[in-house]
């Protein structure tokens, strides 16, 4: 149908999108054979059968096992042109890219490969795909502040690289607070500061992720719903959510999409941003995102282009790449 057409067709910039979710099930097996690695899976069909889930840490556990096949830099120049692929199919035309480095050198893949696999791909985004593109290094808050400052501290020899940092999985019992330091230091090297919160966490982790690590974008944030100073806060400093409408109801965050708080967020005035999340996991790329909120939600095609426009502003592009795309 057109309304298809638009939600695909309209450019977009994407701002929460981690790499390590774009891992397709057929890559998946393609590199578990090259890289000797036996999967618990007859095949992609049984796999993508378990991309059933409860909660985030359920999630978790198989975006973890998953990423076990990433071995080589060739693994993730693979596994980002696939992502590009894709987005660009989708209307995508600049993405801001997590990836989640202790999720590989703590199985013993060296940040170096990471990065240099990563840049294979993304260096050339914009003339191969139409994409330009930066990567955000996240912290796995689940593992701790300290083990995050040993990263930070390995992140800031390739510190040209990367164009912030951000913090992500499993949020319950892992305030944004624990991380005042990291963030600090990140912030006094010139990094842009974004986090993971109010994703499954209260809206009381949004506040510390604005208060006390002074993050410049909220991911997700869709709790800040539960306190009405909190979206008064969001909405007068135009401090952006990237929300992800499908991913919440994968995981369960609301019972489904026509549940969703987004056209409330819109309503107070927060300036929200529409992404994927793990677009592999939770069932389409940014384009779907954007289909699934104009057919379950009723957003018109206006209202899909100020979602874009909202992400160009929201994101860390610099002026002359920012012009282009408004
Ligand atoms: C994630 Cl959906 C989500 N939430 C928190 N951390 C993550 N890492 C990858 N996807
Ligand atoms: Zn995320």
């Amino acid at each position: 149908s057109t309304e298809t057409s638009t939600a695909l067709r309209v450019p977009k910039t994407e701002l929460h999108i981690h790499i390590e979710g774009a891992l397709e099930p057929e890559l998946t097996f393609a590199l578990a054979e090259r890289n000797g690695i036996t999967l618990p899976y007859a095949g992609v069909e049984e796999l993508r059968g378990k991309y059933e889930f409860g909660d985030l840490q359920s999630f978790l556990d198989l975006y973890y096992t998953g990423m076990n096949v990433l071995r080589s830099a060739a693994d993730f120049t693979e596994l980002a042109d696939g992502y590009l692929a894709r987005a660009a199919a989708q209307g995508v035309r600049h993405a801001e890219i997590f990836f989640d480095p202790q999720a590989h050198t703590t199985r013993g893949v060296a940040l170096e490969t990471v990065l240099d696999g990563l840049e294979a791909s993304l260096s050339s985004s914009e003339h191969r795909f139409g994409i330009s593109t930066e990567l955000i290094a996240c912290f796995l808050r689940d593992r701790g502040s300290e083990e995050a400052s040993r990263m930070l501290d390995e992140l800031l020899e390739h510190r040209q690289r990367i164009i912030g940092i951000g913090l992500d999985s499993a949020e319950l019992g892992h305030p944004p607070g624990d991380f005042a330091t990291v963030f600090s230091r990140a912030r006094q090297a010139g990094l842009r500061l974004v986090a993971h919160a109010g994703e499954e966490g209260p809206a009381d982790y949004v506040w510390q992720a604005l208060d006390v690590l002074g993050v410049e974008r909220v991911d997700h944030g869709v709790r800040a719903l539960d306190d009405p100073e909190l979206v008064s806060r969001l909405a007068r400093d135009r401090i952006p959510l990237t929300v992800c409408p499908l991913s919440n109801v994968r995981l369960r965050g609301v019972a489904n999409l026509r549940e969703h708080s987004l056209p409330r967020l819109v309503d107070a005035g927060v300036l929200a941003t529409i992404n994927s999340d793990d677009p592999s996991y939770f069932g389409g790329y940014v384009g779907d995102n954007f289909r699934a909120i104009e057919r379950e939600l009723g957003f018109d095609e206006a209202a899909l282009r100020e979602f874009a426009r909202n992400s160009v502003e929201a994101s860390f592009l610099r002026d002359s790449r920012r012009e282009q795309l408004l």
